[in-house]
């Protein structure tokens, strides 16, 4: 998701099965963000929602935010946008059908997600044979379109892709709330980041306005990111650009719009045109030198310092700089990371969404993944993986829900209950061990 302030995003965890579309992040640099978001450390806080602003007298009354003071304030956002440029009855209309706080957008925007995940387990539920497919077919449809957008910008065409796979899983998965409503329920009830949904709300007020986007289709996550790629509506303003020639910035509906945008944000956050975004590397036993993706050395350094490439390889001899990272601590993968990582990671900024997203861009160009493996005992499972995960546990008796791919509530209750019944280590997450009981189960199991 594109944000311009600290949120964490939640795209990474809806492929892990918390959210919809969303990713996890943390810091914040430059712009933006993606489906779904939220920042653990910056929870809106329960406060608001007396939908109907009715009288409960026989229940204790929560602190709500009266609904004329929130119809007020949505009132007066219209207004705001009015003042920035938008046409008066567009903008006084579209904030007619939000009378009252949402609910669930309050409840969405508390969920707080579980302990972080392994990155491995987030690298495999982003980066999978399944999604480089899709992605693969996603691009074809465009591939005209993106060569001319290289070629204008200079920015790195399967790095756009990856942005658009990770973020809406190439345009397939959008969000599904009204993008104004979640706005307007952030923006207008009481909470810690109030103001800053408030300016959101006016931003969206504006596109839905000025005809950028169909109303029926302004939907994202709850935090208000929307689009193919997943912008907030400052962001839209700041740097979404037309792609079609039409005159409209429909990032929703119009997949080149989108793209055109994503590699203008690309651009506008330091892209440098013809570098690689980095390098997996073998650490040297006992390194103990500088790391960092900000303690930058030229690869001729790193590859003196005794640093390969993850396949053995020696590195290039290059005087361009980069970092090193390790996600997974001093006993996995290392990267050497540079200044296309951080204009990815500018995105959404958090170290492991940047590397899915060029992972991704890795193999959609037909090269490979990681290399070298994570330091696990129970390595990852693929999406497709996670579906015959719970087709086993659903026909060993267990309510894992339907196979979707994404181990939400329900499927980790049933893979706790499986586990209690066999006497097994519990554990929320589900790896290639869970798998191979699973299937021994199965096997011998009455049909
Ligand atoms: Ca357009």
């Amino acid at each position: 998701m594109a944000y311009q302030r600290p949120l964490t995003s939640i795209l990474a965890l809806s492929a892990l099965g918390v959210a919809a579309a969303g990713l996890v992040v943390a810091g914040l640099a430059v712009t933006q963000t993606s489906a779904q978001t939220l920042t653990p450390a910056q929870p809106v806080p329960a406060a608001a929602g007396n939908p109907a602003g009715e009288q409960r007298p026989n229940l204790p009354r929560p602190a709500l935010t009266p609904v004329p003071a929130f119809q007020a304030c949505v009132r007066a956002a219209a207004e705001d946008a009015i003042r920035a440029g938008a046409p008066a009855a567009a903008a006084r209309a579209a904030v007619v059908p939000f009378v009252a706080p949402d609910p669930d957008v309050i409840a969405a925007s508390q969920v707080n997600p579980e302990a972080r995940a392994h990155i491995w387990d987030y690298l495999a539920a982003l980066v999978d044979d399944e999604r480089v497919a899709d992605g693969q077919r996603a691009m074809a449809t465009q591939q005209a379109f993106l060569a001319d957008l290289a070629r204008r910008t200079g920015v790195d065409t399967h790095t756009i892709a990856g942005i658009w796979g990770v973020e809406t899983n190439f345009g397939s998965v959008l969000g599904r709330r009204l993008v104004l409503n979640s706005l307007a329920t952030l923006g207008c009830s009481d909470n810690r980041r109030r103001s800053f949904f408030r300016t959101e709300l006016v931003a969206a007020i504006r596109i839905q306005a000025a005809g950028h986007v169909s109303p029926e289709h302004f939907r994202g996550s709850w935090a208000g990111a929307f689009g193919q790629t997943q912008f907030m509506p400052t962001t839209f303003w700041a740097l979404a650009v037309d792609g079609t020639g039409d005159g409209r910035r429909d990032i929703i509906d119009e997949p080149r719009d989108a793209l055109a945008s994503t590699a203008n944000y690309l651009a506008r956050s330091g892209w440098v045109a013809g570098q690689r975004w980095g390098y997996e590397v073998q650490v040297p036993a006992g390194y103990a030198g500088p790391t960092g993706r900000t303690n930058r050395r030229s690869l001729r350094a790193w590859s003196a310092a005794g640093f390969r490439l993850g396949d053995g390889g020696a590195l290039p001899q290059s005087e361009v700089a980069y970092g090193l990272i390790l996600p997974a601590g001093a006993g996995g993968p290392g990267f050497l990371v540079g200044r296309n990582f951080d204009a990815v990671r500018a995105y959404n900024p958090a170290d492991s969404y940047a590397l899915a997203v060029n992972l991704l861009a890795d193999r959609l160009k037909g090269q490979p993944g990681v290399v070298q493996p994570w330091p696990t005992d129970d390595p990852p499972l693929s999406r497709a993986e996670r579906r015959e995960v719970q087709e086993l546990l659903n026909r060993l008796g267990y309510d894992a829900g339907v196979p979707d791919g994404i181990l939400g509530t329900r499927s980790k209750a049933a893979i706790a209950q499986f586990q209690r019944d066999r006497g097994l280590r519990l554990e929320a997450r589900a790896g290639q061990r869970l798998l191979g009981i699973l299937r021994a189960a199965a096997a011998t199991a009455p049909r």
